[in-house]
């Protein structure tokens, strides 16, 4: 058992028994011939949820990211995309070494972009400029605070991009807690790009996992980068079906973790130093400033380790604390306890 209150990230869930016990019973055949009935079931599923025609299992969420961004373009060509996003910072620099591309980053508010900034950065038809090809999106967005992306924007977005050629591709890896946080059916999220990279592996709490969803075409060239990339995969039916699960139990209690999440925002506001706006707490990431407190993050997170506690300190003057399935209300408030005997209570 993990002692610690484990805040960095909702990638530390572990599978719980009935998932295990979902997973030892999966049924499983050859992945890479296409004949692993979990794996198959549980496309169908996601791409019917997605209302796509077609879904593919891949091991990463930076797979289901970059193989979809390698599908859509060419080397040379331009993405845009907002400049916090993971795409852009945490994927090892994918886009330039495996699809060549060059992404044109604009400034985001938590994140969201406006349909007006993406308008004005697509590239004339000009042989000096690059090929605008691509937008990417996040939905929620990570480094935003767990921001939730308005339908209306990404609506208008997909409609400019439509009418210059663009494609547009959504990072949903937490397009869950989206939906779950505005009773928007992801579907209706879906609708607003060409291809989506949703995972499991996240709140959802499986232990591996993410699909790319589509048209059949772009999932037939998918699926070759995937296996071009290393990412085919035998009888992963005992992963898939940790995934099913997910979506069958775990989809409706993320509204546990959005409360969770505001708890957390909420109690840290009293707190010396911090500074936090609990309404820009959407979801289950709660980012905050600790520029007052005189402690630089890396103190922050050594402090609350001391604690029992283990958060992400994203820069010297950012935290950031994620709810998820292994982390009940109990322990934020046990959190709450350690920050406040860290940081004192606000006079
Ligand atoms: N995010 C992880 C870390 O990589 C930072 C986290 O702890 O939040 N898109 C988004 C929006 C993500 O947040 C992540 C993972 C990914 C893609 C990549 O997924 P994986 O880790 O499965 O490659």
């Amino acid at each position: 058992m993990n002692k610690f209150i484990d805040l960095r990230s909702d990638t530390v869930t572990r599978p719980t028994p009935a998932m295990r016990q979902a997973m030892f019973e999966a049924e499983v055949g050859d992945d890479v011939f296409g004949e692993d009935p979990t794996v198959n079931t549980l496309q169908e599923k996601v791409a019917g949820l997605l209302r796509k025609e077609a879904a593919l299992f891949v091991p990463s969420g930076t797979m289901a990211n970059q193989i979809s961004i390698k599908s859509h373009t060419q080397p040379g060509d331009e993405v845009i995309i907002e400049s916090s996003s993971h795409s852009y910072n945490f994927e090892g620099g994918a886009g330039a070494a495996l699809s060549g591309i060059q992404f044109h980053c604009l400034k985001g508010a938590r994140g969201i972009l406006d349909p007006s900034q993406i308008e004005e950065a697509i590239r004339p038809d000009d042989h000096h400029f690059p090929v605008t090809k691509l937008v990417c999106l996040e939905n929620t967005h990570n480094r935003g605070g767990g921001t939730i992306y308005p339908l209306e924007k990404m609506a208008e977005i997909y409609r400019i991009a439509q009418s210059k050629g663009l494609f547009v591709h959504l990072d949903g890896a937490r397009l869950w807690n989206a939906s779950i946080a505005t009773g928007i059916h992801p579907h209706e999220y879906a609708q607003w790009a060409d291809s989506v990279s949703v995972c499991l592996s996240k709140g959802l709490g499986a232990p591996i996992g993410s699909l790319v969803a589509g048209t059949k075409s772009f999932i037939h060239r998918v699926h070759r980068f995937r296996k071009m990339f290393g990412g085919g995969m035998r009888q992963v039916g005992l992963m898939a079906a940790a995934g099913i699960y997910a979506l069958d139990h775990h989809l409706e209690r993320l509204k546990e973790d959005h409360q969770n999440a505001k708890r957390l925002a909420v109690g840290l506001k009293e707190l010396k130093g911090i500074s936090i706006e609990p309404k820009h707490v959407e979801t289950n990431i709660v980012i905050f400033d600790i520029t007052e407190t005189g402690m630089t993050g890396a103190q922050v997170a050594e402090a609350t380790k001391k604690e029992g506690i283990l958060i992400h300190a994203f820069s010297k003057t950012q935290i950031r604390l994620v709810t998820h399935l292994d982390v009940s209300d109990g322990d934020i408030e046990e959190a709450l306890k350690a920050f406040e005997k860290i940081f004192g209570k606000k006079r």
